[in-house]
């Protein structure tokens, strides 16, 4: 940020826009960056994911030549980083929630941006308190459903848990790497995962079918990690095996078409300095979900 008074500044809001299209009170989208990283177990970065996504975008062409409409029309306001301040994790969480919950409560469609998984939880208590009965669609190479990892329970390995402990249903989506507890679990409690494997096999039937099984209101987590680490190696744990571009942007389509979002968030991008192609992947896709909710709220 420019502090030089006799400077003007440049925006680092998302997608560059001028105030007229970013300030608080007309946008109909807020942007939350949580560089939040406490619990990660292979690679470190989490922390640089919302700058890098934000400078990313700053640089993507605001039509949408697959809606064809600018989406950034709606309204697409920054906020400043947010960071918990508690070193507790439920307390942390609690303070995110709130945060969180404000926006909810002010009627934004709220993105927020990681950081590491784990602080999916707070946004997603925010959206059951605001909305009682959502779904959680779940975008993810991992299934992260283990009951605590590496002492906490709240690690980005069990943030799915901690979702399903309160008693929502989810629709996990890609997911190649779990757990013999893990896989235990889901089977148990019914999730219905489409795996990594059936991500190419995927048919609009089926998935409408998941869709509908869901209730009318979603919460949607997306873990960059989801793709194929081809298209984006910028993430702490990749998996071989993921989501191609094209096909995943149809699924997201689908689910902004018909169910009503409520908020999302895009997590675990670990920029890779001078090989930026993952930030703009990540920029790119959030874009692409801000336009199919545009589509949907403009229709
Ligand atoms: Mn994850």
């Amino acid at each position: 940020m420019c502090q030089n008074p006799g400077m003007p500044s440049l925006p680092v809001n998302f997608g560059l826009l001028p105030d007229v299209q970013s300030a608080y009170a007309t946008s109909r989208i807020v942007v939350l960056p949580v560089p939040f990283e406490r619990t990660v177990s292979y690679g470190r970065g989490t922390a640089g994911g919302p700058a890098a996504i934000l400078r990313a975008s700053q640089s993507m062409e605001l039509y949408d030549e697959e809606l064809r409409f600018e989406p950034a029309g709606i309204g697409i306001a920054t906020l400043p980083p947010f960071l918990p301040e508690a070193f507790d994790l439920a307390a942390a969480m609690d303070e995110l929630e709130t945060e969180c919950r404000r926006h909810l409560e002010a009627g934004k469609f709220l993105l927020t941006l990681g950081g590491e998984h784990s602080l999916t939880i707070a946004p997603v208590r925010a959206a059951k308190r605001v909305h009682a009965d959502i779904g959680v669609i779940q975008f993810d190479a991992h299934a992260d459903l283990r009951d605590e990892f590496e002492g906490t329970i709240y690690s980005h390995a069990a943030v799915m848990r901690r979702v399903a402990d309160e008693g929502l249903p989810t629709l996990p989506i890609g997911i190649r790497s779990l757990s013999a507890p893990e896989a235990e679990f889901a089977h148990e409690a019914g999730v219905p995962i489409v795996w990594g494997h059936e991500l190419a096999e995927l048919d609009d039937e089926r998935f409408d079918r998941l869709l509908a099984a869901l209730p009318e209101k979603v919460y949607l987590t997306f873990d960059i990690d989801y793709f194929d680490p081809s298209l984006v190696p910028a993430t702490g744990t990749p998996e071989p095996g993921g989501g191609a571009w094209y096909p995943t942007l149809r699924l997201l389509s689908r689910i902004f078409e018909t169910k009503q979002v409520v908020a999302m968030d895009l997590v675990e991008l670990a920029p890779i300095g001078g090989q930026p192609s993952s930030d703009f992947v990540a920029a790119k896709l959030a874009y692409k979900c801000l336009g199919y909710f545009a589509r949907r709220s403009l229709a």
